[in-house]
């Protein structure tokens, strides 16, 4: 079945977005039934066959959050950057079926490492997620998850919660590292363990940096930025908390970050990726993105990654 290219285009009709729902539902009909009918206590966002059952305005913001925030922006304004990866709604239903746990494709937690060395020596792919304590990293991994509930990823209020580099594997596909934080209450040896890792892992394809979207970059991010630019390995920010500010902070914010990641770097991927693990904003986008990144899907949409 074909699909428009930019499913949701700004300014698209009512009726065009109905349509788009309705071939969603079409789509997510015959093996989706299948793949859901174990998951009990799953938010009902987390897959993408529950949350079409949304408004198409709302669903629009939760698949693709930035074009929530275009119509505050002046017209002068360049988005080309904040929608590189606009991928279909069919890639990203592809990409659910990774995040969803089967027997041929176990998810699971896999290891802790205090020191690089107890890290695992892995062959897949592995993406890991870095940034402030209490920014949201875990949270953010556990919304990944979430249609495998059975896979426990802590989080807490407490900043400074993770104190180990946690290993999560996506069946053979590849492999998700929840870091723990810098900055306030971070573990005594963050700058033993994480920066080694980020040095040396030949197997990691990308690192995820993580400010939060409603205070915007701190110092201990600028630092954790540079620090990223001498390591020279691609790496993405992602902006956490979309929810928890209105759209004048967060454009403000946006905007700062984007001036930065244009005038002082090299290495990181010009999009910002907004998201909310609260209200899943951007995770179906995420989670298609790391299926891109780790070879693990084909997309049908070129893209500038
Ligand atoms: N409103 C809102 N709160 C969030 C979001 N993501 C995380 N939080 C909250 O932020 C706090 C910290 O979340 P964690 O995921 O534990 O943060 P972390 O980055 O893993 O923290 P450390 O392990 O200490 O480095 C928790 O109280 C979460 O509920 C979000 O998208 N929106
Ligand atoms: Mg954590």
């Amino acid at each position: 079945m074909a699909i428009d290219e930019t499913p949701f285009s700004s300014g698209s009709s009512e009726t065009s977005r109905g349509m788009f729902c309705l071939r969603l539902r079409l789509w997510l009909q015959p093996a989706s039934q299948v793949w859901a009918a174990s998951r009990q206590n799953v938010h009902k966002l987390a897959s993408l066959q529950k949350a079409t059952m949304m408004p198409p305005r709302k669903l629009q913001g939760i698949l693709y959050p930035f074009t929530d925030l275009e119509a505050y922006l002046d017209r002068s304004v360049d988005t080309t950057h904040f929608q590189l990866f606009h991928p279909s709604v069919e890639d990203m239903v592809q990409s659910e079926k990774l995040f969803s746990s089967s027997p041929s494709h176990k998810i699971d937690y896999y290891i802790s490492a205090e020191r690089m060395d107890h890290v695992p020596v892995l062959q897949q792919p592995e993406v890991c997620f870095i940034g402030r304590s209490n920014v949201g990293k875990s949270s953010l991994i556990r919304a990944l998850f979430a249609l495998t509930p059975e896979v426990e990823v802590r989080v807490s209020k407490t900043p400074g919660h993770t104190k180990k580099m946690n290993f999560f594997r996506v069946g053979k596909a590849f492999t998700v590292v929840d870091m723990p934080g810098y900055g306030h209450r971070a573990p005594k040896d963050f700058v033993d363990m994480v920066e080694p890792y980020l040095y040396t892992r030949k197997n990691l394809v990308r690192t995820f940096l993580l400010v939060d979207g409603s205070v915007g970059l701190q110092k201990a991010d600028l630092i954790a930025l540079e620090m990223c630019e001498d390591i020279k390995h691609p790496y993405v920010m992602l902006v956490t908390k979309i929810d928890k500010c209105g759209h004048g902070t967060l454009l403000t914010n946006l905007m700062n970050l984007q001036d930065v990641v244009k005038t002082q770097t090299s290495s990181c991927f010009p999009q910002p990726f907004l998201l909310s693990s609260l209200q899943f904003r951007g995770i179906h986008l995420l989670r298609c993105f790391i299926c891109h990144l780790t070879g693990s899907i084909r997309l049908t949409n070129t893209c500038h990654t």
